[in-house]
């Protein structure tokens, strides 16, 4: 048994570099807040009934219980082509040199509470577009709202299952890598555990990609 343990905190050690997660979605979605329940802190600004909150990408570090660093990023609502594509673009070349060491996940936040229609998917896959193909395998789907789920006796499968094609579409394309939040819970044990999940899946996604973070190269290769 020492010589595991020796072996396994040898491990955690050479872990222990920081990662770096960026949340993406539509405005009003719950970027910001699952950032801020993330990271266990209000930071990143969020207010009710209204979209286009964020405005600019912004990062965030936390250290998680386990010792391990996370860099958040927020971004705006990138799906919102109400804003000029030239702003758009401008705000994830903005985000990707934020994330000077790289990407480790991609976060795409959705609400239960709203339709996941074809323009939604659209622009997801306009997302992946801009940044390539490699960047789905980096995805998990969060979708917040847990709470009212919760509130109206409905399962995260129950509501999977009813779900249009557009999103079982873009869960196919996530290899179905999800967890659901309750930005609004103030149960220690439940926020606890959905983050506990989210990191796994981060790390999942992590292993997958035999450690590479998506980087400015990658990115860079692709703009040529
Ligand atoms: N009930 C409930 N409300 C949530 C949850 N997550 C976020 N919200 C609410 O949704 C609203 C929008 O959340 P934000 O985090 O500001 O959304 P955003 O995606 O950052 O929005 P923009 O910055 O405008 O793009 C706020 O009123 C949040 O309190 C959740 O899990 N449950
Ligand atoms: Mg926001």
């Amino acid at each position: 048994m020492g010589g595991s343990a020796i072996l396994s905190d040898d491990w955690e050690f050479a872990t222990n570099e920081a990662r770096t997660v960026v949340l993406i979605g539509r405005a009003g979605d719950g970027k910001s807040s699952t950032g801020n329940t993330i990271l266990g802190r209000k930071v990143f600004r969020s207010m009710p009934h209204s979209a286009g909150v964020t405005t600019t990408c912004e990062v965030q570090r936390t250290q998680l219980p386990n010792g391990q660093i996370l860099d958040v990023i927020d971004t705006p609502g990138l799906f919102d082509f109400s804003g000029d594509s030239e702003t758009v673009g401008n705000e994830i070349v903005k985000c990707i040199d934020l994330a000077k060491d790289g990407i480790h996940g991609v976060l795409l936040v959705l609400s239960v509470r709203s339709r996941f229609t074809r323009e939604q998917q659209a622009a997801v896959e306009s997302f992946q577009h801009f940044f390539g193909n490699k960047i789905s395998d980096y995805m998990v789907v969060v979708f917040t709202g847990g709470d009212d789920l919760e509130d109206n006796d409905v399962t995260l499968d129950d509501y999977l299952t009813d779900r249009t094609e557009p999103l079982q579409e873009i869960l196919a394309m996530c290899q179905n890598r999800h967890v659901l939040f309750d930005n609004r819970s103030k149960d220690p044990i439940k926020k606890a555990d959905q983050l506990k999940e989210l990191l796994e899946q981060v790390s999942l996604v992590v292993e997958m990609n035999g450690g590479k973070p998506y980087t400015n190269d990658i990115f860079k290769k692709l703009k040529v």
